[in-house]
């Protein structure tokens, strides 16, 4: 059976050429994770896979830290125009790890703000991020799964936030992007009872892009959808994403005037007349990304 590398802590793990997300290791000057895996499945694309098993990737301060190097890296690497985050095909993410936080102060959450790290990084990542999500993605797996810029997942993936059940409530955003992605009725009823939803429902209500059969579909697609992104002026992708994320913090009228600013802006970019002189020429663009 042919096989792929991938890199791990230990070095390089074969895993089978069937598997959707085998693809060849991220550069050997990246250090090795432990939580996570790092790949690059296609050109310009990056693939993050959390990889702790054992907690169904419960989200803990090393898994964070690796993900936010590993997004940084990508931020820096001019070869990478879109990432991928995924988890397995039991779960994204069951949420922030309960074992971690449970002996928390006050001091050491408000005072030492432990979760921030986890919304900063996101917020840093101007290349788009989709998040491919099968499994489960509960409480700030949710969360994190909603701070992508583009939500795939597969039928059976579950959705919820359970906090309401261990005495708080949502503290990653889920409250904000839930109520904005699904509406004020059903966010409502979702984060006072902590029901879960399906990857279907989610795609129904307006969460996922996208709904896929079967988890290796999802990640599949995913990994399309960031190598045609990949594929585009980086300059213009950049600005496109800046100007949907701004529809979400501005008012309307002030929505307008920044995509228009945004827009001109692109106009003293070299991508700008290298795709108009393409398309007038009936030619493939070939973008600078400058
Ligand atoms: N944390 C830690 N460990 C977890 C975990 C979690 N969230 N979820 C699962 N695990 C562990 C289990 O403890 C178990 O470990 P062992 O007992 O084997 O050592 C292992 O993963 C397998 O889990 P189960 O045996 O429970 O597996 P099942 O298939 O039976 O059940 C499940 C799967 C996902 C339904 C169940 O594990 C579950 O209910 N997990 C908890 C889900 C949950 O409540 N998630 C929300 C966590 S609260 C903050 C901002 C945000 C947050 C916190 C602070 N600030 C601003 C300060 C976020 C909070 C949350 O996410």
């Amino acid at each position: 059976m042919s096989a792929f590398r991938i890199s791990t802590r230990a070095g390089y793990t074969l895993i089978p050429a069937s598997l959707p997300r085998v693809a060849r290791p991220y550069s050997s000057a990246a250090p090795s994770f432990e939580h996570i895996t790092v790949s690059t499945p296609k050109p310009g694309v990056g693939l993050i896979t959390l990889n702790r098993p054992k907690a169904l990737n419960a989200l803990f301060t090393p898994l964070g830290l690796e993900l936010g190097d590993a997004l940084r890296r990508f931020e820096k690497d001019d070869s990478i125009g879109a990432t991928v985050i995924t988890g397995s095909e039991k779960a994204f993410a069951a949420g922030a790890d309960i074992k971690e936080m449970k002996d928390k102060s006050f001091a050491d959450a408000y005072g030492r703000d432990f979760i921030q790290m986890w919304t900063d990084f996101v917020h840093a990542t101007k290349k788009p991020v989709i998040t491919a999500v099968n499994g489960y993605a509960l409480g700030g797996g949710c969360e994190l799964a909603m701070m992508g810029d583009i939500l795939y997942c597969s039928k059976g993936a579950r959705f919820g936030q359970p906090e309401i059940k261990l005495g708080v409530l949502p503290g990653m955003g889920g409250s904000q992007r839930l109520t904005r992605a699904i509406g004020k009725a059903k966010a409502m009823e979702l984060v006072l009872t902590g029901d879960n939803f399906t990857g279907a429902q989610a795609e129904q209500w307006g969460l996922a892009a996208k709904v896929f059969e079967t988890p290796a579909e999802c990640v599949d697609g995913a990994i399309a959808t960031a190598e045609k992104i990949a594929s585009y002026s980086r300059i213009a992708v950049k600005a496109a994403k800046e100007a949907v994320n701004k529809s979400q913090e501005l008012g309307l009228r002030d929505g307008y005037d920044h995509e228009r600013t945004l827009f001109h802006g692109l106009f003293g970019s070299k991508d700008q007349k290298i795709g108009m002189t393409a398309f007038a020429n009936k030619e493939k663009p070939q973008w600078s990304h400058e």
